[in-house]
């Protein structure tokens, strides 16, 4: 829902007021309606409401005021039309791939994608007669090779978790339509501010609200948008039947966290280029993969497709997982935790951690290394991140010193 009061204003500003309408008390933060279901003024007017025939609430698995002020705030900031919030990332994934696909159709998947995506696909989407095959999408021969006349969708994450290979939105979106088939994009690591998929001819959008929506690792969310009414009220449905809706609390959560997402976003992109650059100079290290590196394959497309580089950085160590396992275990500030795009910076190990789930063969195409280490760049100073990570690849260097 387009808010005209802000609809000629920066992308900042959005942040700041999207989804807020006037309400009541004339509160300037809005009230979390904290209730399961709204009371009828007749039976009239509940019959009424569920026939469509008048507007307002009537249970919160349906909607929810709170709920809508984010999704009208998402879709705001990534262009859409309208959006729909979800229990978490999974949930918004699970309501894309369930309403879009039917038994006999097929699913053209980036190789390397958040490993419980393609294991949704691959066990329950699977058991209902739903295939998927995983390519490159880094490489747009793969995506025009990949796509079959039964594909309904071609979905995609660029930057990819964990390899951060870049996939061409604009290009991609051309390729699937030529085939009626539906692009969605999962832009958690880049959130609206940094990308917008919707505007680079993608179908359809979502986010794990988890990550760097919310920003400060205290809710787990997700949340679609779409361009048009039709497509919105399709997956409505689907969410209400499912049932994997967030609730106005956490919805309140991500509502606030993203009031500063703009800012937030510059610092990450910041610290991640130094750190990135300080980690590409290290001899203890053998590879560095961020899209601010000029050494990043898919750089040029990434300076085009979005407005920064965002917060994630991978790396093997030259002394391979051994060393890695010793990075990770030493660090002080940096903490060791899967998730991401909270303020905080965490470090993870894919294989054993988000992407184990997938299997190793699956991960060996998807360049997912036994030894590759993620980062999420947090907004502390970088100095201090870049000082423990400093003493922690000190102990892998005496480590090596005693082993040699
Ligand atoms: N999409 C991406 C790109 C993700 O990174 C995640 C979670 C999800 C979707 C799922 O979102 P959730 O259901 O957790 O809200 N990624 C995680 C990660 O890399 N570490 O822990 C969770």
């Amino acid at each position: 829902m387009k808010n005209m009061k802000i609809s000629n204003t920066s992308f900042d500003t959005k942040c700041v007021h999207a989804g807020i309408e006037d309400n009541e008390f004339g509160a300037v933060v809005p009230p979390i309606y904290q209730t399961s279901t709204f009371k009828f003024q007749s039976v009239q007017q509940g019959a009424k409401l569920f026939a469509g025939e008048e507007k307002g609430y009537i249970y919160t698995r349906m909607a929810n005021p709170t709920v809508e002020a984010l999704e009208n705030c998402v879709a705001e900031l990534e262009g859409g039309y309208k959006g729909l919030g979800c229990a978490s990332g999974m949930a918004a994934i699970h309501t894309v791939l369930a309403t879009l696909t039917s038994a006999g159709d097929h699913v053209l998947c980036s190789s390397a994608v958040y490993g419980p995506t393609t294991t949704l696909l691959n066990t329950i989407l699977k058991k209902f007669g739903v295939d998927a095959d995983y390519v490159d999408t880094s490489n747009l021969e793969e995506v025009r090779r990949g796509i079959k006349p039964n594909t309904k969708i071609v979905y995609i994450e660029t930057p990819g978790n964990p390899t951060l290979y870049i996939s061409d939105i604009k290009e991609i979106s051309k390729l699937a339509k030529k085939q009626n088939a539906v692009t969605v994009v999962d832009n958690t690591f880049m959130s609206p501010a940094l990308q917008r998929p919707l505007e680079l001819g993608a179908d359809i959008v979502l986010h794990s609200l988890t990550k760097f929506l919310n920003g400060h690792a205290d809710v787990v969310g997700g949340i679609i948008v779409v361009k048009d009414e039709d497509t919105y009220k399709n997956f409505r449905r689907t969410l209400n039947q499912l049932g994997g809706v967030i609730d106005p609390f956490n919805s309140f959560l991500v509502h606030r966290g993203i009031k500063t997402l703009s800012i937030r976003m510059q610092r990450h992109c910041e610290n991640s280029q130094v750190i990135a650059e300080y980690l590409e100079k290290h001899s203890l290290i053998k590879k560095v993969v961020y899209p601010g590196l000029k050494s990043h394959p898919q750089y040029e497309l990434g300076l085009k497709q979005h407005d920064g580089h965002g917060g994630m950085i991978t790396f093997e160590m030259a002394g391979g997982f051994e060393a890695g396992q010793i990075l990770m275990n030493s660090v002080k500030l940096c903490q060791l935790a899967v998730s991401l795009g909270g303020v905080e910076t965490l470090i993870q190990h894919p294989a054993s951690m988000t992407h184990f789930s997938m299997g190793k063969a699956a991960r060996v195409m998807g360049g997912i290394t036994e030894g590759l280490v993620r980062f999420s760049v947090g907004i502390e100073n970088v100095n201090d991140i870049i000082n423990d990570l400093e003493q922690a690849l000190q102990k892998v260097e005496k480590a090596n010193l005693q082993e040699g």
